[in-house]
C-alpha cells in the first residue's frame, strides 16, 4: 500500500489528474474539492527479474490551500509519493512549486516527488517547457508535461511514481515501508515530532 499526495494551487487540475487515471474521465466543470477526498487504484508493475508486483495506492485530493499547517502536515505524512501541479496557463502557480516542495519534503524527507506541467492542451500556455525543465534539475524531482483533458501523460506519470518509490523502499528497507503503509491507513494519528 503506498500513498500518494496531489499538492499544488487551486485550479490546477490535481483532481482532474487523479480523475483521468482512477476513472479515465474528465470534466470541464471546476467543482473546488472540499475537505479530503480519496482515490484507489491497484496497479501491477514490473518488479526485479522479471516478477510482477501489485500494490495498491491511495491517492489524498485535498482542497486547494490548506490554511493551517498542522492539516497539512498530517495530510502529508506517510507519503511515499507527491504529485505537485501548476496549470501552464497561470504562471503564479508554477512560482508557487517551490514552496509547495519545501513543505512536503520536511515532512516526507524520503518521498518520491513529480512536478506536473498541466493543462498541455490550452492554447493559451504561457508557462515554456524549459522552466519544468529548469524546476525537475533544481528539485531533482521526476517532471511532467500532461493534459488531464486529452490524458497526454497521465498514466506514464503515475506508473514511473509507483516504480520509484517501489525502488525507493527496497533501498531503504522494509520498516519504512510498513511505517508508511500504517500511515496511510491511520489517516488521523498526528505526525512524529522529531
Ligand atoms: N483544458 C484543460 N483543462 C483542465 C485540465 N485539467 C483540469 N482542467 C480544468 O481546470 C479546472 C480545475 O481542475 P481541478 O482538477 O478541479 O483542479 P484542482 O483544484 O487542482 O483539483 C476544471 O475546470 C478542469 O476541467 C487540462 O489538462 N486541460
Ligand atoms: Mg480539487
Amino acid at each position: 500500500m503506498f500513498k500518494l499526495v496531489a499538492l499544488g494551487d487551486g485550479a490546477v487540475g490535481k483532481t482532474s489528474c487523479i480523475k483521468r487515471y482512477t476513472e479515465d474521465s474528465f470534466s470541464e466543470r471546476y467543482i473546488a474539492t472540499i475537505g479530503t477526498t480519496f482515490a484507489l487504484k491497484s496497479v501491477e508493475v514490473q518488479g526485479p527479474n522479471g516478477s510482477k508486483i501489485s500494490a495498491r495506492i491511495v491517492l489524498w485530493d485535498l482542497a486547494g490551500q490548506p490554511t493551517y499547517n498542522e492539516l497539512r502536515r498530517r495530510y502529508m505524512a506517510g507519503a511515499s509519493m507527491a504529485v505537485i501541479v501548476y496549470d501552464v496557463t497561470r504562471p503564479q502557480t508554477f512560482l508557487d512549486v517551490g514552496e509547495w516542495f519545501t513543505k512536503f519534503i520536511t515532512v516526507c524527507p524520503n518521498a518520491v516527488v513529480a512536478v506536473v506541467a498541466n493543462k498541455i492542451d490550452r492554447p493559451d500556455r504561457l508557462v515554456p517547457p524549459e522552466a519544468g525543465l529548469m524546476v525537475k534539475r533544481w528539485l531533482d524531482v521526476l517532471h511532467y508535461e500532461t493534459s488531464a483533458k486529452t490524458g497526454e501523460n497521465i498514466n506514464r506519470m503515475f506508473t514511473d511514481l509507483v516504480m520509484r518509490s517501489m525502488e525507493k523502499q527496497r533501498e531503504l528497507g522494509p520498516a519504512s515501508s510498513i511505517d508508511s503503509a500504517q500511515s496511510s491507513i491511520h489517516a488521523t494519528r498526528p505526525p512524529k515530532t522529531t
